[in-house]
């Protein structure tokens, strides 16, 4: 984050007196790590927050402070000095929730997927940052705003549910040395993994099912998560967040697909891969996108159709890769 943007985001901050923090459909660790993060921040400053998102925030991150008080919104009503947009590469993606005219005086886009498409009237993009978390813990930085336990703890959350517990390729040394700040400043790693990772006897029953699934061709390994599945488990969708890492860990797998079906002729594709495959190229194809090693897509086909135009597509774009 440049001087210049920290100066403008701070002035921005401190001039707001009602702001609005949102975040993607489906909040993962990220989204809402870096909203609780940033709302106990300015909480301090006497501002008032609302936190919304348009689907519920999974019950992993009720340890969170505030999770209580981030609202599930269908649309805002009221209008404030400030929107702020985390994790959300395109205007849409949040949901809809939010007129742009209505109910912002000022938008601020923070964000560092791939491909943001910079909507808001200052956007802070950074492609390069392992998670939004990252972001905001070098804005308070250069802001030379002290970061408390609640702050650092939503960070903390943000970053190790983006990193993949500090797994996947964007773990940087950065990565460790903010980690340990906070840590330092009084996070405790159990306690948020401890709540993070746990899961329901229910969301585990479907892992086993959707393992029991899996198929690898020409290094790709997938499987499915149907509309019978969930019924038969009565898991979440929320709880399946991590699943298709279980497909990537595979050895012989170098990419990973995972199928979602999410209603009749709406499947949700997730890619995950490993070194060499860029998925968000892959996921840009069906109007989707990511980040180079995690990105995912909405098919309108059937399960059946999607799975064979997906694998199709990334074997043509991968034939001699995945070959080796
Ligand atoms: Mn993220």
């Amino acid at each position: 984050m440049t001087q210049k943007e920290v100066a403008l985001l701070k002035k921005v901050f401190k001039k707001a007196k009602t702001i609005l923090l949102t975040t993607h459909r489906n909040p993962d660790g990220d989204g809402v790590g870096s909203g609780v993060g940033l709302m106990s921040m300015l909480l301090k400053f006497g501002k008032k927050i609302d936190f919304v998102t348009r689907d519920p925030v999974p019950f992993i991150y009720n340890f969170l402070p505030y999770y209580n008080k981030i609202k599930k919104l269908n649309a805002v009503k009221k209008k404030y000095d400030v929107v702020v947009f985390l994790e959300c590469p395109d205007k849409d993606r949040n949901g809809k929730i939010i007129d742009f005219k209505k109910n912002a005086k000022l938008t601020v886009n923070i964000d560092h997927h791939l491909g943001n498409t910079k909507y808001a009237d200052i956007n802070i993009i950074d492609s390069e940052a392992s998670a939004v978390g990252m972001q905001l813990f070098e804005f308070f930085k250069k802001a030379g705003w002290k970061i408390d336990l609640n702050t650092a703890i939503g960070l903390y959350t943000a970053i190790i549910t983006d990193t993949g517990s500090f797994n996947f390729a964007n773990t940087t040394p950065q990565v460790h040395n903010v980690v340990a700040e906070l840590i330092e400043m009084g996070v405790k790693p159990s306690f948020v993994s401890s709540n993070v990772y746990a899961t329901s006897f229910a969301s585990t029953k479907l892992m086993s099912l959707m393992l029991s699934k899996i198929k690898i061709q020409n290094g790709i390994g997938f499987s499915v998560l149907t509309r019978k599945m969930f019924e038969k488990t009565g898991a979440q969708d929320s709880e399946t967040d991590n699943f298709i890492n279980l497909i990537r860990n595979i050895r012989t797998v170098k990419i990973a697909v995972l199928f979602k079906e999410y209603g009749p002729k709406v499947i949700k594709v997730s890619f995950r891969s490993k070194t060499g495959f860029d998925v968000n190229r892959v996921a840009s194809i069906f109007d989707g996108g990511g980040h180079k090693y995690a990105a995912g897509c909405i098919i309108h086909k059937n399960l059946k159709e999607t799975i064979s135009i997906v694998l199709s597509t990334i074997k043509k774009q991968y034939r001699k890769l995945l070959n080796q």
